[in-house]
């Protein structure tokens, strides 16, 4: 009995200054576990008298129910202390990802996505190719001639001999061309380069290219296909004009002009008054360059166009001058693409 009231004591101590939940699982295994202060008790009854056993036993038992309830109080007080004293202590500071700047995609990029997005939905292809070329396949399979003025010194950077950096993406059309046979509907965007800068001209610009082979092409479809670009870009109700023009690569050619996305057409600053906006280069694509890439023109003939993705964000968003997109200043670059 005296051992009874020793362990009670001892655990009455224990219980009392524990202090944590990890704490208090030992100590119940301790007393209350198979190999446990109590249930050692227990077991020790049948070497007691057997009259003693009955009352032995009951204050055993009373013993065990008081541990278990006391464990199960202590238990569920030191969890809700913890987890009080974790609500306090680990605070999540939620407006911290508010502090951190957003980036925002660069203007240039997000006429690209939308242009790219536009032609793929027409079943165009889109393909990136080498910034660094070849001259064959920046002039000579474009049926630019050595005489012509892009080839000078002055307008084309030239890394070695017969090496440059593209002045057009059509070079990677050109190799496209010599590898696939028509039908063919493919998109090429990216870098280029020129030797000239000023406010409307910088050395690195952007470009995309379209190209379309197949038997029958007109010069409707390559209005259809610009009048479904334009009308998306600048707003439905977007005319497209064509005006003749001359490139060594489309035959015939022409130069496309839109209606004024700033007046509609009425006459404006941005337009100098004619109501129509210069936008990009196209044509039908001359028989040489389909000859010099393996294309049997008596077959296929196709259209071509060009357009500098600088000029096209600068009339969407009345951006006056080309070298904003390459400072890189955040003031500049933040006001798009939220
Ligand atoms: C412009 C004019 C143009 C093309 C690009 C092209 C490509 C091949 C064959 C024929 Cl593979 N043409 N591209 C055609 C006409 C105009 O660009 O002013 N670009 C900024």
């Amino acid at each position: 009995m005296s051992t009874i009231a020793e362990i009670k004591a001892t655990f009455e101590r224990e219980i009392s200054s524990c202090t944590s939940v990890a704490v208090i699982q030992d100590l119940k295994v301790k007393y209350l576990g198979k190999t446990g202060e109590l249930t050692a008790l227990l077991k020790g009854i049948r070497d007691l008298p057997p009259e003693e056993r009955p009352t032995f036993g009951a204050k055993v038992n009373e013993l065990r129910n008081v541990m278990e309830s006391t464990f199960s109080e202590k238990l569920t007080q030191l969890k809700r202390q913890e987890m009080e004293l974790s609500l306090k202590n680990e605070k999540i500071d939620i407006s911290l990802c508010e502090m951190k700047p957003w980036g925002a995609l660069h203007p240039v990029t997000l006429v690209k996505n939308e242009i790219c997005d536009l032609l793929i939905a027409m079943g165009f292809e889109v393909l990136n190719g080498p910034e660094i070329e070849t001259d064959y396949y920046n002039f000579q399979a474009l049926n630019i001639p050595y005489d012509h003025p892009a080839r000078d010194m002055q307008d084309t950077f030239y890394l070695a001999d017969g090496i440059l950096l593209r002045t057009q993406t059509s070079s990677m059309q050109a190799r496209y061309m010599e590898n696939k046979k028509p039908p063919i509907k493919m998109v090429c965007p990216g870098k280029v380069f020129r030797s000239d800068s000023d406010a409307s001209h910088s050395p690195v610009f952007h470009q995309i290219e379209g190209l379309v082979v197949d038997k029958k092409v007109t010069l409707r479809d390559l209005k259809g296909t610009l009048e479904y670009i334009a009308s998306h870009l600048f707003g439905k109700d977007t005319k497209v004009r064509f005006r003749p023009s001359f490139f060594p690569f489309t035959e015939p050619s022409v130069e496309v002009d839109l209606t004024c996305s700033n007046c509609g057409g009425k006459g404006c600053s941005l337009c100098k008054g004619t109501g129509w906006i210069e936008v990009l280069g196209a044509g039908m694509v001359n028989p040489k360059v389909l000859e010099n890439c393996g294309i049997d023109s008596a077959k296929y003939n196709g259209y071509a166009f060009g357009m500098g993705l600088e000029r096209i964000a600068m009339i969407k968003y009345g951006i006056p001058d080309i070298r904003l997109f390459f400072e890189n200043d955040q003031r500049f670059l933040k006001q798009f693409g939220k």
